[in-house]
């Protein structure tokens, strides 16, 4: 006899247009997507969302940092609901499912169940987190973080952006800046389901990862200051050149993480050079190392070694320089519970599958830290990802959304 909805599936052609709808708003020009966050395709990419989300029968909640809560009851009112979901906000260069899979996949699962008028004892809430991406304001995981207490509101209205337009009053302009008190929800459990991001699935034939951490990161922003000059008047042992001391940085960059193979990575994808004229001699140099690993004591090396490298090179040079930790979370396990959830969920739907270490940071690292989480994950051609370029295929998907389905309905528990 099979458990109740043990071979439900969802609808991969209707998750696959809405993918390729939402693609639409806040178009790259190599196609994918810049749809960055608190602007005003982010604000279409909202309405669009929100408007599937009503006619599938869910209320909406928005809290003050504009993260958003599709709600559909639940029998049991005062069950605590079961969350799914990620983000819709993009890199510059991004790919159309880098966080939109994990926030559309949670909007296929309850049309799916409204379809086959199932009911679940916990509620479930489709979640849209804010800035995700960290890449027009910093950090990475800006809302998720305010949720769990890392930052203070008042400190993330204040992010500027690179016109310095601040993160507040962009999401008030935008018309997404909700009531709700920031982390007063609670959560009986979260999911989220997103590509990899990285080779290992499609190297491996898997068709699903079960992620059982999550790899920790550090970003430490570095200003070198030296002396603007002519660059032809000048002569080479007057220069005090801020970009060659930068160029040396990066290189010790590469050394650090390498000498951490085969798991830690490090650059810098964040470069400001001032006054970046082809004349004259950088004067001023602020760009970000992003250190990775999934052993924290680790990233606390390279961060050690970068400060005392950098520090070196630029006394050589007789340049300053000064750092600044901008971002960054401790690396994450993810609930045992959720995790067999996950697990068993894709045995049970035949799915090939293994273990995985998610080498990029999501709003479910820093959600782990208030309500059971886990991750699931879906392959992307050539582990390729943060560009335009980006794909996957539609069974890829479909199988990490029927995962999906099948994990929260374990947690939030099918009623008769
Ligand atoms: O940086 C990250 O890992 C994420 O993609 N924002
Ligand atoms: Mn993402
Ligand atoms: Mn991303």
């Amino acid at each position: 006899m099979a458990a109740p909805g043990e071979n439900l599936k969802i609808n991969g052609d209707r998750l696959w247009n809405s993918l390729m709808e939402m693609a639409k708003i806040g178009p790259g020009v190599a196609g994918g997507n810049n749809r960055q966050t608190v602007t005003d395709e982010d604000g279409e990419g909202r309405h669009l969302f929100q408007s599937w989300c009503t006619a599938a029968g869910m209320t909406m909640g928005l809290d003050q940092m504009g993260n958003m809560f599709a709600h559909r009851a639940g029998t049991d009112a005062d069950a605590l609901p079961v969350y799914v979901g990620s983000h819709l906000d993009t890199q510059p260069t991004g790919g159309k499912y880098d966080g939109v899979l994990g926030v559309l996949s949670g909007l296929e699962i309850i049309r799916t169940l409204n379809d086959l008028n199932i009911q679940t004892k916990h509620p479930i809430v489709v979640t849209n987190f804010t800035n995700e991406e960290g890449t027009r304001y910093a950090p990475a995981l800006l809302s998720s973080g305010v949720f769990v207490g890392i930052h203070t509101q008042e400190w993330a209205y204040e992010r500027e952006d690179a016109n310095g337009l601040k993160f507040g009053a962009e999401l008030e302009r935008i018309g997404w800046r909700g009531d709700e008190e920031v982390g007063a929800r609670k959560m009986h459990a979260f999911f989220e389901l997103h590509i990899e991001q990285g080779p290992i699935l499609e190297a491996e034939a898997m068709e699903v990862g079960v992620v059982t951490h999550g790899q920790g990161l550090s970003w430490t922003q570095v200003t070198i200051t030296g002396r603007e000059s002519h660059t032809g008047s000048t002569p080479m042992p007057m220069r005090k050149n801020a970009g060659l001391g930068m160029a040396r940085v990066l290189e010790l960059v590469d050394e650090i993480a390498w000498s951490h193979k085969p798991h830690a990575v490090g650059a810098a994808g964040h470069i400001d050079v001032y006054p970046n004229s082809r004349n004259v001699i950088p004067g001023k140099v602020v760009f970000t190392i992003d250190f990775r690993s999934p052993e924290l004591a680790i990233i606390e090396d390279m961060n050690a070694r970068l400060r005392r490298g950098a520090q070196k090179i630029c006394d050589e040079m007789g340049l300053e320089v000064t750092f600044e930790k901008v971002g960054g979370f401790d690396p994450v396990e993810f609930d045992a519970g959720c995790v067999s959830a996950v697990r068993n969920a894709a045995e049970r739907l035949g799915y090939s599958h293994r273990d995985l270490i998610s080498g990029a940071g999501h709003d479910a690292c820093l959600i782990n830290r208030v309500a059971p989480t886990a991750m699931v994950m879906c392959p992307c051609v050539d582990g390729l990802s943060h560009n335009e370029a980006e794909e996957i295929s539609k069974d890829w998907a479909v199988a990490g959304t029927d995962v999906l389905l099948h994990a929260v309905l374990e947690t939030a528990e099918i009623v008769g």
